[in-house]
């Protein structure tokens, strides 16, 4: 299969307490498929992908990397974080643990994410759950303001934010590229120049054609055997 062309890669990392919500929202995201109810805690870590549009027609792959909350695979999930260029720190709005533990979300994938300057973005869940909200939304937004980094609140279940939740932080990345913030390299998997084959902040005249799109999902049993080899 032929891939859809993108101008760059992006390797993102999601991260936040077991049930916030990270692989349905990455479900739901990635194959614009319905919410189904399922409790399936992901074992390790799992992986997505999604080309979205965002500014200047800019088309950008998204790898993401679904990562399991419960502390067991806290040692495989963290050989995750080194070549990401951006994290999501979820909670859900249900839960006050899950938005408390944020800070220590914040720390971890600070300690772990190389090299520095990565995106952050505090994305909370299940704003579906109105009557059993714990955290408001504005508890939220000064947690992140606190931080410097940008909130965004979504529904895997109604859909709400979530398309923009990925695409706020792609854009906040390629802005930081624009302004040279980054330095790709080939030993750095964060940021890819992708197959258009030529960089567009070398070459602005280039636009995108067509609406093609590409969403897949791996295995990811083989990348599993490797985070343990890893650690
Ligand atoms: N009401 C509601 N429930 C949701 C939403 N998103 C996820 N859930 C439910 O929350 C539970 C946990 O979701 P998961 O996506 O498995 O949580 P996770 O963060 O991936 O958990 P771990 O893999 O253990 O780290 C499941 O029962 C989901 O159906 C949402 O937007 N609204
Ligand atoms: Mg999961």
């Amino acid at each position: 299969m032929i891939e859809a062309p993108f101008h760059y890669q992006f390797r993102l990392i999601l991260i936040g307490d077991s049930t916030v919500g990270k692989s349905t929202l990455l479900k739901v995201f990635t194959t614009e498929g319905p919410f189904i109810e399922t409790i399936d805690p992901t074992v390790g870590v799992d992986f997505f992908a999604r080309i979205v549009d965002i500014k200047n027609n800019i088309k950008v792959k998204l790898q993401l990397w679904d990562t399991a909350g419960q502390e067991k695979f806290r040692s495989i999930t963290r050989s995750y974080y080194r070549n990401s260029v951006g994290a999501l720190l979820l909670y859900d709005v249900s839960k006050r643990a899950s938005f408390d533990h944020l800070i220590d979300w914040l720390f971890e994938a600070r300690r772990h994410i190389e090299p520095s300057g990565a995106v952050y973005q505090v994305v909370a869940c299940k704003s579906d759950l109105e009557t059993e909200r714990e955290i408001s939304t504005e508890e939220g937004q000064a947690f992140a303001d606190f931080h410097n980094i940008k909130f965004i609140e979504t529904s895997a279940k109604t859909m709400k934010n979530v398309d923009i939740a990925f695409k706020m932080i792609a854009e906040q990345i390629y802005d930081k590229l624009k302004a040279g913030k980054f330095k790709l390299s080939d030993e750095w998997d964060g940021i890819k120049v992708g197959h258009f084959g030529t960089n567009p902040l070398l070459s602005p005249s280039l636009t995108s054609n067509g609406n093609s799109r590409t969403n897949h999902r791996t295995s990811v049993a083989s990348l599993f055997m490797k985070a343990e080899i890893n650690n």
